[in-house]
This record gives C-alpha cells, structure tokens and sequence, in this order.
C-alpha cells in the first residue's frame, strides 16, 4: 500500500524539499496551501502535475493553520499516515511585529493537528517542525537536554507547541516527535532569511541593480547546514521504532559577518565596500549562539551532514546567479554532483 503523508507549509523551503524527497520514497503527498492572490507555489511548480492524471501523486489542498474547520476537513478525508507539519509564520524579526498573529499560527496551529489526530484514531503520526530558536539565550552546545530560553514571540510559539506535542505524546500515545533543526538554508530560502539576503544581494550588486546591502546584527553565531540534508531527518524520525526528539545540525557555528566574508569574496568582491547597518534589522531581544550537539541523531539516526558552511555559501551564490541569468562563479553544481550523486531533489 502507498503510504499518505500531509504537509503543512508545502510552499515553504522544507515543505517543497520534503514532498520531492516523499515523492522519491514512493509516497502519495497532500499538502496545505494557502489562498494568496498571487502565486505562492513556485517552489513546488516543478513537481506537480494534473490531479486528473492517473499516475498523480501530489495534491494540494486550501487551508490555513488558523483556521480549524478546514484543516479538519483535510485530516479526516486524506487520512494521511504521516503528517510534518511544517507550516508557520517563520520569521523571528516579524513575530516581533506580529505577535499574537505568530502564536496563533505557530503554536496553536500545532494543537489544532494534534487535536484532530486524536481525535481521527487513525494511527496517524506526526512530526513538529521544532527549532534551535528554542535554545535563545541557553549557552551552547544545545541538546535534547538543553534547557530552553526562548528569546522571540516565534521562540515562545516553538516552545508551546514542542511541549504540546510531547503532552500528545505521553498522554495519548500518539506517535509525535519534534525535530529540533538548527538554521538551514539552501537557494529556495525565503529572500528575508539571512543567507539568502546576503547571496541575493551579491547578484544585485554584479548585476549592478544596488550598491549597498542594510543589514541588522552582524555578530550573531549560527549553525548552518544545507536544507536537503535536514528535510531527510524529518523522515528518519517518523520511522523510528519509538517517537522521540532529536536535534539536527552541523556542531559548527560562524558568524554573519563570516558568511559575508564568504560568499562576497567568492563573488569576487569585498564584503566592506557594500554592507551597511540599518537598525531596523536588530531585534529588541537576540540570539547570540546556536551548536548543534547532533550525536544522537548521529547514533539513531545513522545522520552526518555532508555540506559546510563554505560549499553552502558557494551554492547559494551560483544559484542566484543563475537565477538572475548570470554566469555562476564555479562550482557551485560540481560540489553537489560530488557530495549527492544519488541526488533526490531539483537543481534550482
Ligand atoms: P518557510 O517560511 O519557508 O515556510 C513556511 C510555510 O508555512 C509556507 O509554506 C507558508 O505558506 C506556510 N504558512 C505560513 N502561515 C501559514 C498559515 N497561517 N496557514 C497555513 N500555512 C502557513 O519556512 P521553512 O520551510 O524554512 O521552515 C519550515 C518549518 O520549520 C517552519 O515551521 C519553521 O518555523 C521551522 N524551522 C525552520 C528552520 C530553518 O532553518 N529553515 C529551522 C528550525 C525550524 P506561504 O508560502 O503561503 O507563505
Ligand atoms: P533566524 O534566521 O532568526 O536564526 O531564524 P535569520 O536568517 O532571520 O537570522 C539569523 C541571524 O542573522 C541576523 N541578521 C539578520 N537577519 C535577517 N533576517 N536580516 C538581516 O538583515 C540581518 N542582519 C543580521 C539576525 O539578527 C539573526 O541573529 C531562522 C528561521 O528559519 C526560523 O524559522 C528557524 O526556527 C531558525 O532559523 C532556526
């Protein structure tokens, strides 16, 4: 039988990495999207195909996380086998503009699935996507163990629905786990991401479209991965004999300021010339330091990234690059042929 699996936030970076990577595994995928009045599916386009054709394997629902008759209505016909529930208001500097509207969708959202799952008894299991945003102000290395000290309304949201998901778990014997993922990134992040500013501002500037690059807090420390690798985790840790958490990153941490230096001195240019500080990028409380201590995914997992921070900043620029129609750099491509030969998802 063709295993069933829901994913909210399918628009999304690791919702559209996840459905090609299910997809592969020979899954039927549904997934959650949300009434825009422009396209809003452009990450997904590539793999979708008419519903009408007999060997379709990926549809695509209305709904929104806050809205409980809708995803109600999702839950109980699709009967899926497997939910990720990916879905959020994602951005950290916004939960601060938006904070009601981010524990809402974020951390309620959770509970609305949780609920429903409950209440279908269909086995279902269920994944949350939990964050290393949970850590905040804990010093690290951070682990399973690691106390939390969220540091943004989107942290606390995180914080509520990781909780939320274990009471699920313990109280319902539902299969629920949290994969606590530190910041990953890829050439679909979202343009107001860090990283993908900094690549996208590259191209700009080569492109001669803008001199300068505003940016916020330049010290802050992150562990950077690549987003493919995580997505896989997701999987791995529904198909786990137990539900159990487990946090996913690189045990490396760098600066902001170094992944300027890195991608702009790829891109042939000094970082100095064009980085400006505009304030309104800083946020009111930060997150200075993020390590993975990933062992136990390395141990139960059978998970090790394979991608490094520098081979991260070089495919990142050449796909903007090549999305805006220039010339990559280099070897960008030639990096992922050489680490993923069997490689799953869609070259952007
Ligand atoms: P994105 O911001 O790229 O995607 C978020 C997704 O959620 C989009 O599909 C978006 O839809 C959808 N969404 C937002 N609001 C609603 C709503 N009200 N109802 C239904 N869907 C909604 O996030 P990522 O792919 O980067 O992250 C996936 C998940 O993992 C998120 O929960 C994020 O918080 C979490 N996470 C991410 C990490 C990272 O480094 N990327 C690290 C740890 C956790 P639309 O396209 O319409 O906006
Ligand atoms: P983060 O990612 O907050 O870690 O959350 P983001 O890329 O937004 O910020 C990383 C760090 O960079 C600093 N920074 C800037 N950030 C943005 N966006 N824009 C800037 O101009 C800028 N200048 C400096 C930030 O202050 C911050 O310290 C991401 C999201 O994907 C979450 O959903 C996820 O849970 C966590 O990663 C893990």
């Amino acid at each position: 039988m063709m295993k069933k699996a829901l994913i909210t936030g399918i628009t999304g970076q690791d919702g559209s990495y996840l459905a090609e990577f299910l997809l592969h595994k020979g899954y039927e995928v549904h997934g959650v999207i949300r009434r825009a009045s422009t396209f809003n599916t452009s990450r997904i386009d590539h793999i979708y195909t008419d519903p009408h054709d007999p060997d379709a394997r990926l549809f695509l629902h209305y709904g929104d996380l806050s809205d409980d008759e809708q995803i109600s209505h999702i839950i109980y016909n699709i009967k899926p086998d497997e939910v990720y529930h990916l879905g959020a208001q994602s951005h950290v500097r916004v939960s601060f503009d938006t904070p009601e509207y981010t524990g809402n969708v974020t951390g309620l959202g959770t509970t609305r699935l949780l609920e429903l799952i409950r209440r279908s008894e269909n086995g279902t299991k269920f994944y949350q996507a939990s964050s290393s945003e949970m850590f905040g102000a804990t010093p690290p290395p951070q682990n399973e163990t690691t106390p939390f000290y969220p540091r943004s309304p989107y942290a606390c949201a995180k914080v509520y629905a990781y909780w939320m998901t274990r009471n699920y778990r313990d109280g319902y014997g539902i299969f629920a786990a949290n994969g606590i993922l530190f910041n990953h990134e890829s050439p679909r992040r979202g343009e107001t991401f860090v990283t993908r500013k900094i690549t996208r501002g590259i191209t700009r500037i080569l492109a001669g479209k803008e001199k300068h690059l505003y940016m916020g807090n330049l010290d802050a420390r992150r562990d950077w991965g690549f987003a493919p690798e995580y997505v896989e985790c997701m999987w791995r840790i529904l198909q786990q004999e137990e539900p159990e958490d487990f946090v996913i990153g690189t045990g490396e941490s760098h600066s902001v300021r170094e992944f300027l230096e890195t991608a702009f001195s790829y891109a042939g240019l000094d970082w100095e010339d064009h980085v400006r500080i505009d304030p309104r990028y800083f946020r009111p409380t930060e997150v200075e330091n993020l390590i993975a201590d990933a062992r136990k995914a390395r141990e139960k997992l059978g998970w090790k990234p394979r991608v490094t921070f520098s081979d991260l900043t070089r495919i990142m620029v050449d796909a903007d690059l090549r999305d805006a129609g220039l010339e990559p750099i280099g070897d960008g491509d030639e990096i992922l042929a050489r680490l993923y030969p069997e490689r799953w998802w869609t070259i952007d």
